[in-house]
């Protein structure tokens, strides 16, 4: 791999469809590379994987307990045992949840949350297994690595054979959350005490080589530097050609609010653009790139479709963990304004499965639950 120091190599590496190095990465980082040029760079790769394509999904959030053992210093959302904003759900809960999901046409539901103080193995196991049990058809997209990692030290068992047990239960895939970033000078530093980049990386690729499809994440805008980010980048990058399990990367911008690093300023529009097109660049063999449009603003979400980003993430109900750090986005999008942020991006809109594959529905569907209505009518997958 050889290294470029101009725009105009890099170009040349990225038309002729050769990998970027770390310094290239390093390079698309520096602020005096034009963010134009890096942004047609990342759409003519985004466009060579994905075409005029923009997914989004209908979903919704579930964190079953707040409570959490861990104290990461960038985490708003975590409650101690004893605090009075703790919360852990009950089966009638989860149920309840389950059924307004299926009633407004959810396809997915995402599950994470703390690691609570008191809650043994089973418990989790039982919000898979109960969910999948009553709703068969809604995906459970659920628990991170570092979730996985706590169930290892709970029960001692090695985290293949909790994948297992999840899965027959009722576990679809894996959320890409707790990656933070993996280099330890930060992750030392924002939250020492939980799974390391090797246990995070090494649960993922067990999930791949058990079949499951998972995502991956980057935490960005709080303690790291360039070379931080692209080190993690080339980790997940290493990973993919290894298993190939990798369905999208979305980076997280980091929002300080009620944080340990309230002192911080949240990203700018334009460092969140440059992170995604580089982004983009970086992650050659993983095909899809997620605009979280609740952590970035709907602006700079529907703006990243030119710069690299063909995902906005879904409709989202029920979100936590942005909006007690300060996201001023709303709780959740219509679809039918989810639709026309990407159209008038001038991309298309398909509605996908949390395994990207297309759902064909009756449009008069998800115009009445804009609406605010429920439906009784679902979904059918297509290619
Ligand atoms: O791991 C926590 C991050 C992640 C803050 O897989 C914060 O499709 C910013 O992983 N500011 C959880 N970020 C969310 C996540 C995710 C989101 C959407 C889609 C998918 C997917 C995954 O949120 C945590 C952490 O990295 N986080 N606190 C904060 N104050």
């Amino acid at each position: 791999m050889t290294t470029s120091n101009s725009i105009a190599q890099i170009r040349e590496k990225v038309e002729a469809g050769e990998r970027l190095s770390l310094e290239d990465g390093l390079y698309l980082y520096e602020p005096e590379t034009p963010l134009q040029e890096l942004g047609e760079l990342a759409n003519l790769v985004r466009e060579r994987i994905n075409g005029n394509r923009a997914y989004y999904n209908i979903n919704t959030h579930l964190n079953p307990t707040n409570v959490c053992v861990y104290r990461c210093i960038f985490c708003a959302f975590r409650s101690d045992l004893r605090d009075p904003k703790g919360y852990a759900m009950n089966d009638a809960e989860l149920i309840e949840r389950g059924r307004e999901a299926t009633e407004n046409g959810c396809t997915e539901v995402h599950i994470v949350g703390g690691l609570h103080h008191q809650m043994p193995y089973e418990w989790y196991v039982n919000i898979v297994k109960i969910l999948h049990d009553a709703f068969p058809d809604l995906h459970l997209k659920a628990w991170t690595g570092v979730e996985i990692n706590w169930f290892e030290f709970l029960t001692k068992r090695t985290p293949r054979s909790i994948l297992e047990e999840m899965i027959d239960a009722g576990l679809g895939s894996m959320p890409g959350g707790g990656a933070e970033i993996f280099h330890p000078e930060v992750r030392d530093r924002i939250c020492e005490h939980k799974a390391d980049a090797r246990n995070w990386l090494d649960i993922h690729r067990q999930a791949h080589q058990l079949g499951l499809k998972t995502n991956c994440t980057m935490l960005y805008g709080h303690l790291e530097n360039s070379f931080h980010r692209v080190d993690h980048l080339i980790r997940l990058r290493e990973l993919q050609d290894e298993t190939g399990g990798f369905q999208t990367f979305i980076p997280l911008a980091f929002h300080p609010d009620n944080t340990g690093l309230d002192h911080l300023r949240k990203p700018s529009a334009l460092a969140d653009l440059r992170t995604i097109a580089v982004s983009r660049l970086m992650l050659d063999n993983i095909p899809h790139i997620k605009a979280y449009w609740i952590m970035l603003g709907v602006g700079t979400a529907q703006t990243a479709l030119a710069y690299g980003a063909d995902d906005l993430d879904g409709t989202v109900r029920h979100e936590l963990i942005y909006h007690d750090a300060g996201a001023t986005t709303p709780e959740g999008m219509t679809v039918d304004d989810i639709r026309k942020t990407i159209v008038e991006a001038g991309r298309e809109p398909i509605e996908r499965d949390t395994l990207y594959r297309h759902v064909v529905r009756d449009e008069r569907d998800w115009k009445r639950w804009s609406a605010g209505d429920a439906i009784e009518t679902l979904v059918g997958v297509g290619e």
